[in-house]
């Protein structure tokens, strides 16, 4: 089960409270305060985990609470300070707080940690109340209580290429050919019901190694803002990618014109969010390799002046120069973002 979104409850722990106690012993009848402060709650900590991909653990255990701080007691011994607890989450998890709907954080990278709700302090004990003029204090403090909240969590996949196309149109088999990722292949349409991410890696010298990832998402068809198909629920996993891949069926294998094809996939992608037709993009023709396709690719040409690679994964024509295309691109985006860096929610 693919789990991409999903609400939370977490409290963190409250403040043990001080604790009013005074020096007793033989021969000291009269010693001072010596009540010691409660401990702190422990805190509710999110930490970036790079080997989960989902938010499946949270849907099961929606609850989290931080263990409360022990209250202080007599002698000036202090409460022990609470056991925080540790939420892995994948990242590209944005935390919304479900009250107000604003987004509080956003883990990025592995073994992020980012506090969530922070543990209540612990109270004084009656110790630190004492003064010259105030020498046998008889109150101290209550611990204060830990934040507490419900919060959204929504999982936007983070790769550097998105995967767009029809169902059938051979998204997972270009994933299989360029990456060591392994979905399902099948002749039928919604084979891919979830979300992969697949890495390409170029061995350019022994030194220098490329890498970047490639997310493969469930095929999109025309009416998909009114949830034909699986509709755009698995767009936001290719909101955050740097380049789009649109890949077509050139053969038009399921009796579809290719060109109708990128005309409601990009309608599609406008009516979900029209930034995400501002994006790079990068049209691929697939199944080069069936009869027809070569016909259809220079209709596609007349009508559209843009740059097209044409590729087969039966025969892998036209994947060594997509790899390089790829590489390319993307290093030209990553360093524009180096120069003008701006949030990819
Ligand atoms: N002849 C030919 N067949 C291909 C090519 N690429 C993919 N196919 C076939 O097309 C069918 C669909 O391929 P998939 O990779 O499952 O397509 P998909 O886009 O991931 O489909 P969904 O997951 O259902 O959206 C499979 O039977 C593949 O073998 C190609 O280049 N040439
Ligand atoms: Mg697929």
């Amino acid at each position: 089960m693919f789990v991409d979104e999903c609400v939370i409850k977490v409290q963190a722990g409250d403040g043990g409270r001080g604790c009013v106690s005074f020096r007793r012993e033989k021969y000291e009848p009269w010693g001072g305060p010596n009540g010691g402060d409660g401990g702190r709650g422990g805190d509710v900590v999110l930490v970036g985990d790079d080997d989960t991909n989902n938010l499946i653990d949270c849907r099961f255990r929606p609850h989290w609470k931080a263990a409360h701080g022990g209250h202080g007691r007599g002698k000036d011994c202090n409460g022990r300070e609470g056991r925080s607890v540790l939420l892995k989450l994948p990242l590209g998890t944005v935390v919304i707080n479900a009250e107000t709907g604003q987004a509080v954080a956003e883990v990025v990278e592995d073994s992020q940690r980012i506090v969530l709700c922070k543990g209540g302090n612990g109270g004084w004990g009656n110790t630190r109340f004492k003064s010259s003029t105030h020498r046998a204090p008889r109150h101290a403090n209550p611990g204060q209580p830990g934040e507490r909240g419900t919060y959204r969590l929504i999982l936007k996949s983070i790769a550097d290429v998105g995967l767009v196309g029809f169902p059938n149109a051979g998204k997972s088999s270009l994933i299989t050919r360029l990456t060591q990722a392994r979905p399902r292949i099948a002749p039928y349409p919604f084979t891919t019901l979830q979300p992969q991410i697949g890495v390409i890696e170029y061995a350019e010298d022994s030194s220098n190694q490329h890498r970047l990832q490639i997310a493969d998402i469930p095929g999109l068809i025309g009416g998909a803002s009114e949830n034909r198909g699986l509709g755009h629920r698995f767009l936001r996993h290719i909101e955050r990618c740097r380049l789009l891949l649109l890949l077509l069926d050139m053969a038009g294998s399921d009796g579809r014109d290719p060109r109708d094809d990128y005309a409601t996939l990009r309608r599609e992608l406008e009516l979900y969010d029209p930034a995400l037709l501002k994006k790079p993009r990068l049209v691929v023709a697939n199944k080069m390799d069936l009869a027809g396709a070569a016909a259809n690719l220079a209709k596609f040409r007349r009508r559209h002046r843009l740059k097209i690679i044409g590729v087969s994964c039966v025969t892998g024509i036209g994947l060594p120069e997509l790899r390089n295309e790829l590489l390319k691109r993307v290093q030209v985006l990553r360093a524009r973002e180096k120069k003008s860096p701006s949030p990819r929610v």
